[in-house]
């Protein structure tokens, strides 16, 4: 895999400074880690535990995202950052503390935890999701404007549900997101669905998208970043889940998205695109996770680079070209 001549697929804006490392001389590997992983350690705030499962997006001449930090009351809760070039984090000492949309959504803002954010920019403004504790797990929605003052909306869905991941424009004049309906523990199931609304507060139309397969992924599934547009579909970077005889494994693979009913799948990779292999995704709180959450994207080159948790106690980061990933994910699809 080093034919980065291949058609540019991405739509979307250039990003010329997004993070990036070239291939190493000699890796086949379709999506190749950073070197400098960790990017994010574990004690990077005087009051955390770890810092992991975590989004970012360009803002301003840099970036800027929402990190899931656990504290030391192994609190799980989200937290503001900002960079210059998507590897050094300056973050938040405080949790995102959300103020209510509107008068009704005040009923609903009291703190349980929060984690699993993504991130996207969406018309006007950044909207984030993640999994909100309200009863049970839920799907947390709310946005900012400058990474500093957060509102929180409605949530999207009733407990228990994880992994809501919107999509980064409306679809057929709707806005649209994946989850992954759960339950209240460490769920040992899980597809993920498609919905759609009118407004970001009443969520409908679901519809079911692709579930556990086999391999690394038989145990469950969830969406990972925001899927990419690309002129072959919506490429959708997913994490699964094997139940090995000690424990979850956690990796993430690829999967193509039909561009105007993105519950129907076009392609779907079968083997992993990254596995739990290096010391940092295999040794830390919870062993064995690869947790993607987030990708910057350089439509211009094609060039990716995927933020992921490690081991549920760091950030890493990898780079993959977008052409290659559809590549495989059509090469390899047992579709
Ligand atoms: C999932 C989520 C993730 C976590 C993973 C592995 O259920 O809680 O935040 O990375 O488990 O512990």
């Amino acid at each position: 895999m080093v034919d980065t001549k291949m058609e540019q697929l991405a739509v979307g804006s250039p990003l010329p400074n997004l993070p990036w490392e070239d291939r190493p001389t000699g890796n086949q590997d379709v999506v190749w880690r950073s070197q400098r992983n960790p990017i994010i350690p574990r004690d990077l705030l005087p009051i955390s535990n770890s810092i992991f499962n975590s989004a970012v997006v360009p803002y301003e001449d840099g970036f800027a995202g929402v990190f899931r930090v656990d504290d030391k009351c192994r609190t799980m809760q989200i937290h503001s950052g900002r960079s210059l070039d998507g590897i050094n984090w300056t973050l938040s000492e405080d949790r995102i503390q959300f103020l209510a949309h509107d008068d009704r959504t005040k009923q609903i803002l009291d703190f349980e935890h929060n984690y699993d954010p993504r991130v996207l920019w969406l018309e006007d403004r950044y909207y984030v999701t993640w999994c909100n504790g309200y009863h049970g797990p839920t799907i947390g929605v709310g946005y900012t404007h400058d990474f500093e003052t957060f509102y929180q909306m409605e949530n999207a869905f009733q407990p228990f549900n994880r992994n809501g991941v919107l999509f980064p424009r409306k679809i057929d004049g709707k806005y649209a997101m994946l989850s992954r309906p759960s339950d209240n523990g460490h769920t040992p199931f899980g597809d993920i669905f498609y919905s759609e609304s009118p407004d970001m507060v009443h969520w409908g139309v679901h519809r079911y998208v692709m579930g556990a397969s086999n391999g690394w992924q038989a145990t469950k599934i969830g969406a990972g970043p925001i899927p990419i547009e690309t002129s072959e579909g919506w490429l959708l970077i997913y994490h699964g889940v094997l139940t090995s005889c000690n424990g979850f494994v956690y990796s993430f693979g690829a999967a193509l998205l039909d561009l105007d009913e993105p519950w129907r799948v076009i392609a779907r990779g079968e083997p992993y695109l990254l596995a739990p292999q290096a010391e940092y995704e295999r040794t830390g709180d919870v062993p064995n996770v690869a947790f993607p959450c987030a990708a910057l994207v350089d439509a211009a080159t094609d060039r990716i680079a995927i933020y992921y948790g490690g081991a549920d106690t760091v950030v890493a980061l990898a780079f993959a070209y977008v052409n290659e990933i559809v590549d495989f994910v059509k090469s390899n699809s047992a579709l």
